[in-house]
């Protein structure tokens, strides 16, 4: 809402909204700060600096967690944070280009620019929530199989410790074993809204499960058997992850997957096309998504692969497609669908050695950020006071 006061604007609004919040943390950091990097030179008037450097400033400095957030190190006391940013950096999955192993280095890298106090969603992330780097999950680089089962268990415990699961990989195989992770805790059955230029459904890839699968293997048909003759794949859907509760959006280019086709007409998933998005705008993309994904659904999960968003925004991907989204629209629309809630999320398949200035980090980072903010914002995660909520 625009008008001649300037009171009227988000942003004079938001100003006024983060003043209230406390900036303990950041006295906090400082004074931490202060006692593990030492008093700085003399002739540094500020003296809240520090001789070496040991929290968010110089955000160039230091050692890279995602946000410069404290790493888990030890993994059991990961249910002291209210979420948790965990890389798998595993690319075998990739039947194009490869290089999504050096996807979280890369998000945590370009991640140490944001404070996470943001004017636009009026939100101060570093004070109002517990983030944490619960490092890189041991994938096997060889083995698919060996590295879902890895992947399963990490994710798994994350979730089950209390804190949401940010996943940063890696290829979209990891769709199937994130998912895994989360599903069989949810009394109930779980939406997916998977943003993505690509249907990812069909059964296998030149005879593996590639990343063009993991919503075969996540979603399951009612009408086959349980037993598909994969010894070695010892899953076959998981049962509270109905295909009817997926919804594949921002679907298009030309590489379409004949098989995936298949699948998804038969099971009977919701494509979203881009023209579908373009056509109904990035509000009602939001809200049908929502709507679908959430009927009959005790949780939601979302998995956005960086392809949706336009290669020249994105470049860094395995199989980059033209006439995606842009940035602005993405964001959007990850804000209102996060903005009711999520069980976990996953950003998938950026891929450095692509990438041209971390633009395709960057945005898979600002996917996080933007999907944390306004969780917090609607009360959904952290803690915001209750000065703050409803407003
Ligand atoms: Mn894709």
């Amino acid at each position: 809402m625009t008008g001649d006061h300037p009171h009227d604007f988000r942003g004079n609004r938001n100003l006024e909204k983060l003043s209230r919040i406390s900036q303990t943390r950041e006295a906090r950091e400082i004074e931490r700060g202060l006692e593990h990097g030492l008093t700085a030179a003399e002739s540094v008037e500020d003296r809240s600096i520090s001789l070496f450097s040991r929290g968010h400033q110089p955000a160039f400095a230091g050692i890279n967690t995602f946000m410069k957030m404290p790493y888990c190190e030890d993994i059991r006391n990961v249910g002291r944070y209210d979420a948790a940013f965990v890389g798998v950096p595993f690319d075998t999955g990739t039947t194009f280009r490869p290089g999504a192993r050096w996807g979280p280095q890369a998000v945590r890298r370009i991640s140490a620019l944001y404070d996470g106090y943001s004017v636009d969603a009026g939100v101060d992330l570093f004070e109002e929530m517990d983030i944490c780097d619960a490092g890189d999950v041991f994938v096997i680089p060889g083995n698919i199989e060996k590295t879902f089962d890895q992947v399963s268990k990490a994710v798994s415990h994350i979730y089950t410790s209390g804190a949401f699961p940010i996943i940063c990989g890696g290829d979209h195989g990891l769709g199937y074993p994130n998912v895994r992770g989360v599903a069989p805790h949810i009394d109930g059955n779980v939406g997916i809204i998977h943003i993505d230029r690509h249907l990812d459904i069909q059964e296998k890839d030149m005879d593996e499960r590639m990343h063009t699968t993991p919503w075969y293997w996540t979603t399951h048909e009612r009408m086959e058997g349980t037993h598909r003759g994969h010894d070695h794949m010892h899953d076959v859907g998981l049962p509270n992850c109905p295909p009817e509760n997926l919804v594949q959006m921002g679907i298009g280019g030309w590489y379409g997957s004949r098989p995936g086709s298949i699948v998804a007409r038969r099971r009977g998933t919701s494509v979203v096309t881009m023209t579908d998005v373009e056509e109904m705008g990035p509000q009602k993309a939001a809200e049908v998504a929502l709507e679908l994904a959430w009927k009959g659904c005790k949780a939601v999960y979302l998995s956005f692969d960086i392809d949706s968003i336009d290669p020249g925004f994105a470049p860094g991907t395995g199989t980059p497609e033209p006439g995606g989204l842009l940035p602005r629209e993405a964001l959007e629309i990850v804000r209102l669908i996060a903005k009711e809630g999520l069980c976990a999320m996953e950003v998938v398949e950026v891929s450095p050695p692509y990438d041209v200035n971390d633009n395709t980090a960057q945005l898979a980072c600002r996917v996080i950020l933007d999907a944390l903010g306004s969780m917090v914002a609607a009360g959904q995660i952290g803690h915001r006071s209750g000065v703050m909520q409803g407003e």
